[in-house]
């Protein structure tokens, strides 16, 4: 079944408007800008001329519709509302603005707009094969580059400096563009979970944490590593152990079945039991055409793991003053196991 189908399976109203980029791209193949208009027995790609040749090539078997000053979108989209006499339109309430939806509910008087309630994202969880494919094309990138900058990155450099190599790399072997702001945290910044990088001047002896990603026909990948840069000793390296221990526990728990709390817990607990309250954030998330999907790894969670979820295992430890650690897979449910897709290795590097 494609997603096409299997929207239209679980759309609960008359017809549906979908305006996320990601959800163009995921039903019609269409990455252009605008929005579509989907009833059983309509599908139609709603843009300016700017795009009007693109929707014909990627979507060949979508209806078109212009816009136009006159025959602004939401006149269109009532006049395609009316004619397939629709009574009730799903649409993203979670995603257009309350202008946008003022003059949608203007034009569409009668008509009872219906928010979306999360359909696209709930079957977006379960990757096909091409989508798979994809990202495990994207992982392969982001693991390669990671391996082939470090024999370049060294104390000395900056954070800055250490991003731009890597962003560069993933772009050399075939990467769209980054999948999210990478993240590159560096001695007391490896602290922030979520560090910008900046222009600290990475230190001998510290750790420098690399969350980052490559993004292939959309489809997006993630990973962590953790770098030591000179000798790593003492707490540090306690954390880093302490962190891989976690990473592995996670990665172990994962299974078809089980529920996602379940396995959040498992990492969750042996990294409290050494460092309390040093890991505040859930242990994983989806990834597919945005960076974070369901299903999210995440304490009490009771989702359970399904063939075709694809999920990030990504425990770590940030301490104040001390600094911090990451270690994150991008891993494959099937039928018969799991695929990580990350080959990059994870024993501490020590540059
Ligand atoms: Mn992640």
């Amino acid at each position: 079944m494609n997603h096409l189908e299997a929207f239209l399976n679980a759309m609960q109203a008359d017809a549906a408007l979908i305006h996320r980029p990601e959800n163009l791209r995921w039903l019609a193949g269409y990455t252009g800008e605008g929005c579509l208009f989907i009833a059983r027995g309509a599908q139609v790609i709603l843009t300016d001329s700017r795009y009007t040749e693109q929707a014909r090539r990627e979507a060949p078997a979508w209806g078109l519709q212009q816009v136009a000053a006159e025959r602004n979108y939401p006149a269109l989209i009532a006049e395609l509302a009316m004619a397939h006499g629709a009574k009730t339109v799903h649409v993203e309430t979670d995603y257009l603005t309350y202008d946008a939806y003022q003059s949608l509910s203007k034009a569409l008087s009668g008509i009872e707009l219906v928010p979306m309630g999360g359909v696209p994202e709930k079957l977006r969880e379960i990757k096909d094969e091409a989508e798979l494919e994809s990202i495990q094309r994207a992982a392969a990138i982001a693991s390669d580059a990671f391996m082939n900058i470090l024999p370049r990155i060294h104390a000395g450099m900056t954070e800055k400096q250490v991003q731009r190599m890597l962003e560069f790399e993933m772009l050399e072997l075939g990467s769209e563009g980054v999948a999210f702001e990478t993240i590159a945290a560096a001695g007391l910044n490896g602290a922030l979970p979520h560090a910008t990088p900046s222009d600290y001047v990475i230190q001998s002896g510290e750790l420098l944490t690399l969350d980052f990603g490559a993004t292939v026909n959309g489809y997006r990948s993630d990973m962590t590593r953790t770098v030591g840069f000179g000798k790593i000793t003492g707490e540090l390296r306690h954390i880093y152990e302490t962190v891989r221990m976690a990473q592995q526990l996670g990665l172990d728990a994962l299974a078809v079945g089980k529920q996602c709390g379940e396995v959040d817990r498992v990492a969750r607990e042996y990294i409290d039991a050494r460092y309390p309250g040093a890991f505040g954030h859930s242990l994983g998330h989806g990834v597919g055409l945005f960076i974070h999907e369901q299903p999210r790894l995440a304490k009490g969670s009771e989702q359970v793991l399904c063939p075709g979820h694809v999920v990030t295992v990504e425990p770590g430890i940030y301490i104040p003053g001390v600094g911090g650690c990451r270690i994150e897979d991008t891993v494959i449910m099937t039928a018969d196991g799991t695929i990580n897709t990350i080959a990059a290795p994870k024993h501490l590097i020590e540059l």
